[in-house]
């Protein structure tokens, strides 16, 4: 197989749920090697890790939500798709985290309340501690008073919030306007499919990026 065969390989184990050669999901695919298998030998092979990601992992993710909308699968098919996804990036991980020998700076991250997606949050969370910062990961479901809870103790911090749902982007703009009542200095960057600049600028969020890279130009910038 080549690194094209392998990635389109790869892309179909996420999109179809195949988390690892001995996991019996689905029975088509009974057998093969999964997520984490492939992922493992395009790396061997020397395919650079961001290709993996944009190349095979994120568009597989997209055909999933596609046909979510479209009512071909429901959420079991979508949780199993996250863990296969999920274990190809276990193997990424490393690569994504490897430049932190200096940190920058601190950055707080979360998944707003309400909203548990967090493979989005946990890439931009790796590429931001690969970009050198200290990151602190609050996880998903986090309300106002975890985010402030967090800023407390560490004041000189950005903060990252993530939505992923049209429904949460409400509890982001609560959020956002809680803590900027209360720390009106503190930096926010905002993010998450359905977030956009023009909804940043709305609920008075400082930074929106559609990206875990945006997301730290958006660090860097601050610190230049
Ligand atoms: Co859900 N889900 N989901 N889901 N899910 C979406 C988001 C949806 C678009 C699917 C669809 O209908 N097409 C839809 C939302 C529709 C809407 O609101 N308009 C949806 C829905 C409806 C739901 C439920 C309500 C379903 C139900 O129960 N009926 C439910 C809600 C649960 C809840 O949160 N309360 C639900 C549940 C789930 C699972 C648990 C099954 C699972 C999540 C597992 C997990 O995260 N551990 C899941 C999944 C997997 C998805 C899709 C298929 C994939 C999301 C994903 O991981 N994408 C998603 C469809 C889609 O997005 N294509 C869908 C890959 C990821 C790398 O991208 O998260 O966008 P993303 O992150 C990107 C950027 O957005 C950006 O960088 C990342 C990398 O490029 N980014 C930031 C993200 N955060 C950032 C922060 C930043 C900067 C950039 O700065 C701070």
């Amino acid at each position: 197989m080549n690194s094209e065969e392998l990635l389109a390989k790869l892309s179909e184990c996420v999109e179809f749920g195949k988390v690892n050669k001995n996991a019996p999901f689905p029975p088509a695919m009974k057998g093969m090697d999964g997520a984490d298998e492939l992922t493992a030998q395009a790396l061997e092979m020397g395919v650079d890790p961001v290709d993996i990601l944009n190349n095979a992992l994120i568009g597989a993710m997209d055909k999933v939500g596609e046909k979510f909308s479209q009512k071909k699968i429901f959420v079991p098919q979508m949780l199993i798709s996250a863990k296969a996804m999920n274990a190809a990036m276990e193997h990424l991980k490393p690569y994504f985290q490897s430049g932190q020998v200096k940190r920058k700076g601190k950055f707080i991250i979360g998944t707003v309340a309400g909203d548990l997606h967090d493979i989005g949050k946990n890439l931009v969370a790796m590429i931001v501690e690969g970009a050198g910062w200290e990151v602190i990961d609050l996880g998903v479901d986090v309300n106002a008073a975890k985010f402030m809870q967090a800023i407390d103790t560490n004041p000189e911090a950005v903060v990252g919030l993530s939505a992923l749902l049209t429904t949460t982007m409400a509890s982001m703009k609560n959020i956002v306007a809680e803590i900027k009542g209360k720390y009106p200095e503190v930096k926010l960057i905002v993010g998450g499919a359905p977030v956009t600049e023009a909804f940043k600028t709305e609920i008075g969020a400082d930074g929106y990026s559609d990206d875990p890279q945006g997301a730290v130009s958006y660090l860097n910038a601050l610190v230049a």
